[in-house]
């Protein structure tokens, strides 16, 4: 593996194939700061090519099990795969990610697989700004089939969920839980349903369930309405027929410009956001110091009020 940290190196040891090389850019990425930024600015110009898909749920629905057989149905065909693990650090996925390690094992050894997870280390926008820069840079080096995993609990988590250009939502046969997913915001985002432990009882009252909540939300009349299949990630029953799900979703989104639509979206989104934090960033810093403690003192003590003290603030910028 290279044993330098310069990311022009690492990125062109990683186009070569080197793993380890792809693992050390992936980690600037999750840091953030310059190095990071770096990774993104030779990435960007280099991706544009790959398909993502989505696939989010409730904790335990499935989700990492459907993905190591959707490898397993991919590699079949020889399709080149790179799955990230998003990794919310919340108290709901402590420890899962050993079990998705275990999980995902299977595939290890295969060059043809990349798996990664990925986690915030909590500074401000680091997921949802660190996995679509980590899916350029996949994309960048040449994989161009990206999962993304996501448990669909949290804001920020079913945002990353909804970003990608298919989305497979997870739900479990039995009474309630396409209504937690519906509240959960899941519904809105589904592309395909799957649900998944299909050996259980109860699958015609959940496809049922999500039937009539498809048909009470207000789908346009000529638009894509999600399919659902049911699965049994642990045999790998109705792999086949979930994938058949995703490239028809792919097919229609690529033909009525829904894709080029969504993508665009994305790409005004994540902008905003980059400059929403660096404006942010900029008011940490001009909130400091010995002008700062003046205004401060003066709005504590009434003398000033707050809208004075921040238009003092900013004289200097254009805000
Ligand atoms: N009976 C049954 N069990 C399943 C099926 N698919 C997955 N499981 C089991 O469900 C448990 C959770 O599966 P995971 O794949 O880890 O679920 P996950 O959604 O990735 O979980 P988190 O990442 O923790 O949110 C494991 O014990 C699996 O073996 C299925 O189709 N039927
Ligand atoms: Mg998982």
């Amino acid at each position: 593996m290279a044993r330098t940290s310069d990311p022009n190196e690492l990125f062109t040891a990683a186009q070569d194939g080197d793993r380890g090389a792809l693992a050390r850019l992936l980690s600037l990425i999750e840091a953030g700061g310059e190095p990071g930024r770096r990774v993104g600015r030779l990435a960007y110009p280099r991706s544009g090519q790959a398909y993502t898909i989505g696939l989010t749920g409730a904790p335990g629905s499935g989700k990492s099990t459907l993905t190591s057989a959707v490898i397993g149905h991919l590699r079949s065909t020889d399709l080149e795969v790179a799955v990230l693990a998003i990794d919310p650090s919340s108290p709901f996925t402590g420890g899962a990610i050993l079990g998705d390690r275990v999980r995902m094992q299977d595939h290890a050894t295969d060059p043809g697989v990349f798996i990664r997870s990925m986690a915030t280390r909590g500074h401000l926008g680091g997921l949802s700004l660190a996995t679509p820069e980590a899916v350029r840079l996949l994309d960048a080096i040449g994989r161009h089939w990206i999962l993304v995993e996501t448990v669909g609990v949290g804001q920020v988590e079913v945002e990353i969920a909804g970003k990608a250009d298919t989305t497979v939502v997870v739900v479990n046969p039995g009474w309630g839980d396409s209504v937690q997913a519906n509240k959960a915001g899941l519904m809105e985002i589904a592309d395909v349903f799957v649900i998944n432990k299909a050996d259980r009882k109860g699958v015609d009252e959940t496809r049922r369930d999500l039937e009539q909540m498809l048909d009470l939300s207000d789908l346009p009349h000529d638009a894509w309405r999600p399919p659902i299949v049911p699965t049994v990630g642990t045999t790998a029953d109705g792999i086949p027929e979930m994938w058949d799900a995703v490239l028809a979703h792919r097919a229609y989104a690529q033909s009525s410009g829904q894709l080029v639509e969504r993508r665009g979206y994305r790409a005004r989104e994540e902008l905003r956001e980059i400059v929403t934090n660096r404006l942010r960033e900029r008011a940490r810093e001009l909130c400091t110091g010995e002008r700062w403690d003046q205004l401060t003192d003066g709005v504590a003590s009434h003398t000033l009020d707050p809208w004075t003290a921040a238009d003092e603030m900013l004289g200097g910028i254009d805000a």
